[in-house]
């Protein structure tokens, strides 16, 4: 059943509520699909996690669809590796989730069986952006605990740190609670960060710039809470660095960060061997990214609990396939093969479609 032709497929995506983050607010994606197409199997899926504009990564959901349809499709085409084209891990997760998942659909093997995961269920954890005042996230942070999520993450930045984490705190003495900083600190501004030791947090992610390794030693030196590691982590060797150099003691595997599942899996296996913490972090998935990294999430060196949220939580509408609903604070793993959720009718909500012909 070879792949005869990739349809490129951009939806738009308005968010329940808009996202504030340290490196800017969303209140909608403009996502890249893509659908493998063969003439006698089922059809496979891939979501290109890049982002609107080149925010949290240097990788935009613009770039990414050239860099899949100039470079990466005509590479498939001709047999050859994608790992001549350098960076551009969205993009060439995305190639090899929708090739994976219409070859395993074609085989009858559910993703995560594929994956080596365990779990039928993982657990369900929620990011909640910067609010406009520590009330509005109060009522935010009430409200996904009553909805049963079995821990929290904040965003934290500069001058939105100590106080927001200390009214969460306050508020819920036992909440699993993690802050996510995306690199927004320097070794110049560590006071809020060392303040944050008394809130008993899970973890501290990416404090420092991406690159910043041996700063992220030093910090994790002079603090009490686990540093984790997200944008810095590219690959199973950065992660084997960091954690050798000691600048984590915990990673956020995203698989569109690291450029896919087999690289993902590559690091899991580095996290179990290094005894490291590691949860399965999202970047704002419809159903099918989603998916995946329930699936991923399924593998037995997640320790704790990751941001896969409930369609709902993201997208109050035109969620893309059957929305993924949290159990007593769960979602279950789907066990249908591939990717093991079927996508719907997409006309509504689709902006453009380009097909590219293997
Ligand atoms: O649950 O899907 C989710 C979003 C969790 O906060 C989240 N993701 O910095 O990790 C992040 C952030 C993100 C979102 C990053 C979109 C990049 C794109």
């Amino acid at each position: 059943m070879p792949v005869e032709a990739v349809e490129l497929r951009r939806v738009r995506l308005p968010l329940a509520e808009p996202f504030r983050t340290s490196y800017g607010t969303q209140s909608f994606r403009d996502a890249l699909l893509l659908r493998a197409l063969s003439d006698d199997g089922p059809d496979g899926w891939g979501e290109c996690v890049a982002m609107n504009e080149p925010l949290y990564s240097p990788e935009h959901v613009d770039g990414a669809h050239l860099v899949i349809r100039d470079h990466l499709l005509p590479r498939v085409a001709a047999g050859r590796s994608l790992d001549d084209v350098r960076g551009n891990a969205m993009a060439k997760a995305a190639v090899e989730l929708a090739l994976l998942d219409a070859d395993l659909r074609g085989r009858g093997v559910p993703l995560a069986r594929h994956l080596g995961a365990t779990a039928s269920m993982v657990d369900a954890g929620v990011a909640i952006g910067e609010a406009a005042s520590i009330g509005e996230l109060l009522d935010r942070v009430d409200r996904r605990v009553e909805e049963g999520y079995r821990r929290v993450k904040l965003k934290i930045a500069p001058g939105w740190d100590v106080e927001p984490v200390r009214a969460v705190r306050e508020r819920h003495p036992d909440l699993p609670l993690q802050v996510d900083a995306n690199g927004a600190y320097s070794l110049d501004d560590v006071e809020p960060l060392a303040s944050l030791d008394t809130f008993d947090l899970l973890l501290l992610e990416q404090p420092l710039a991406e690159d910043d390794l041996l700063g992220h030693a030093g910090l994790a030196r002079r603090l009490r809470t686990p540093i984790c590691l997200d944008e810095a982590i590219t690959s199973a060797r950065t992660a084997q660095q960091a954690i050798a150099l000691g600048a984590c003691t915990v990673v956020n595997l995203k698989p569109g960060r690291v450029g896919g599942l087999a690289e993902a899996v590559r690091i899991h296996d580095v996290c179990v061997d290094a005894g490291v913490g590691l949860w399965c972090g999202g970047m704002l998935e419809t159903g099918i990214g989603r998916a995946a990294n329930v699936a991923l999430a399924g593998l037995p060196g997640f320790t704790l609990p990751g941001d896969l949220s409930s369609s709902d939580r993201w997208y109050a509408a035109d969620v893309l396939t059957d929305p993924f609903v949290l159990d007593d604070g769960r979602l279950h793993v789907p066990d249908a093969p591939g990717l093991g959720v079927d996508v719907r009718d997409l006309a509504d909500v689709t902006t453009s479609i380009e097909l590219v012909r293997l």
